[in-house]
């Protein structure tokens, strides 16, 4: 109600709304079916064209194939244009044409270009070839007004011109085309009708910034000084980027935050993100900290023991294992990392990383350039403590881990590390107690200290006391309450 766009809003609804149904479904599917789908896809016309374009662009990493339907695109223009034909009535005929005179028209267009594409069939394949006018067509003009057309539904003089302009399309005052026009031979009616397509009358509310703009006010070519359609059009595509309307510009700065809140998002770089006041210079710098994608099949690594340490790696989907080799040549797991974490912090001291990441999926991670960031910690005190954060995290976490190998019996450990990995389920707002495991259960028994056989069997104690459920690598934490008494009870 302070006059500017709720940015969050728009955001949630067309953007990370969008994004967020796809990863919920998929990570539903696989919590149901206990497999990942084979197969992703995107399926949507008009609003769902427009989606699936916005997919492709910022999600086009989980999903296989996407059919976007006429995509309704450029929605400032496309929608502002369902107003030409309104506004051209208006000026030209002083209201709208009746239906029956539009039908009349159309049927006009119709039969004098049907047969250009060779087959006479009530159908103009190719309206590019038709050059129909209603105004010269003495057989659409009323007898009356000099036509020759006895037909209830003629057309007068203005009403024929009006036609014109609405198959013409959207032009400026020089005469420039603007947006696309109405082919001759498809109904005019949806738009033209008594009452405007509400969705144009809105868009004109939105192009001038303003809920009470009346659109009789607008000509078609701003005669007496009022407002052109192509002042709206424009209107419609600056008046967003004006940081007075919309407090996602700043003068400065018009396109970083915007990306910045996508990487932020889409990186899973919330916590290092959000907690920062986004202004100006800093969030360019941030954002272009993380620009850099990396994606790794199943199996693939992005770094292995003692490859110098240059960057972190926030995982964006999917899931890595952190293993270090043990002095007997075999590999120990010391990290099971999923999306929202972030690896190689062990490379921060020695400059070398100790350890190797490899995905356990496919996986997508956000590669942050260690040299910059620390760089830009030194500008930026909110960076800098939410780093430390997250080193704190990091420490934390493997404290906890040394305690559960120290002091737990095989089944407390494995308990405790499906609590562990719950709580970080839960923190990023997916379900607490349903996930898949990525990790074999020689890998997880790798992880705790435990053999592959006592690892299945601490599983299957589990099951059995009806504590979880586990369908391959889904896993279902049955009752929560009695799985941290089991932790608990020996403190
Ligand atoms: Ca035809």
């Amino acid at each position: 109600m302070d006059g500017t766009y709720n940015v969050q809003f728009i955001q949630d609804w067309s953007r990370n709304g969008l994004k967020e149904q796809i990863l919920f479904s998929k990570a539903l599917a696989t919590v149901y079916y206990a497999a990942e789908p084979q197969y992703n896809y995107w399926n949507g016309c008009s609003t769902g064209g427009r989606q699936g374009y916005l997919l492709a662009q910022e999600l086009g990493s989980e999903l296989d194939g996407i059919l976007a339907n006429a995509p309704a695109i450029y929605w400032t223009r496309f929608q502002t244009a369902q107003m030409w034909g309104q506004i051209v009535m208006k000026d030209l005929t002083g209201g709208v044409i009746p239906t029956a005179k539009q039908n009349f028209a159309t049927s006009k267009a119709t039969a004098a270009c049907d047969a250009l594409d060779g087959v006479t069939d009530g159908i103009i394949d190719d309206p590019r070839a038709c050059t129909y006018s209603a105004a010269n067509d003495p057989s659409a003009i009323c007898a009356a007004n000099g036509g020759t057309s006895a037909d209830v539904s003629c057309l007068t003089p203005a009403q024929a011109q009006a036609m014109d302009k609405i198959w013409d399309g959207p032009r400026n005052a020089s005469g420039v085309k603007v947006w696309f026009h109405s082919e001759p031979g498809s109904g005019t009616t949806v738009w033209n009708g008594p009452a405007p397509f509400a969705l144009g009358v809105t868009q004109f509310h939105w192009d001038e910034h303003d809920r009470n703009f009346d659109w009789h006010n607008v000509t078609m070519f701003g005669a007496g000084g009022t407002d052109s359609y192509a002042d709206i059009a424009y209107d419609g595509s600056n008046n967003a980027l004006d940081p007075a309307v919309n407090p996602e510009h700043t003068a400065s700065n018009v396109v970083s935050l915007r990306r910045l809140t996508a990487h932020c998002a889409t990186c899973s770089m919330r916590e290092l993100c959000l907690p920062i006041g986004l202004t100006g210079d800093a969030m360019r710098e941030l954002d272009a900290l993380i620009t850099i994608r990396r994606r790794l099949k199943k199996g693939e690594s992005i770094f292995h023991c003692g490859d110098r340490f240059a960057a972190l790696y926030a995982v964006r989907s999917g899931s890595c294992k952190v293993t270090v080799p043990t002095e007997d040549g075999r590999e120990q797991v010391s990290g099971y990392h999923i999306m929202g974490d972030i690896m190689g912090f062990d490379g921060i001291g020695s400059g070398r990383h100790g350890g190797q990441a490899t995905a356990l999926e496919d996986t997508e991670l956000c590669e942050i350039p260690f040299d910059h960031l620390e760089e830009l910690c030194q500008r930026l005190a909110p960076l800098q403590h939410n780093l430390h954060r997250l080193l704190s995290r990091e420490v934390n976490r493997d404290e906890n881990l040394l305690l559960v190998l120290g002091t737990m019996k095989a089944e407390e450990r494995v308990v405790a590390f499906l609590l562990e990995l719950s709580e970080r389920y839960r923190q990023r707002g997916y379900s607490s107690t349903e996930f898949v495991l990525r990790m074999t259960r020689n890998e997880i028994g790798s992880y705790l200290g435990l053999t592959l056989e006592t690892v299945s069997r601490a599983f299957s104690t589990l099951q059995q006391r009806g504590a979880l459920k586990v369908r391959k690598r889904a896993v279902q934490l049955v009752d929560l309450t009695v799985l941290k008494a089991l932790v608990n009870e020996r403190e």
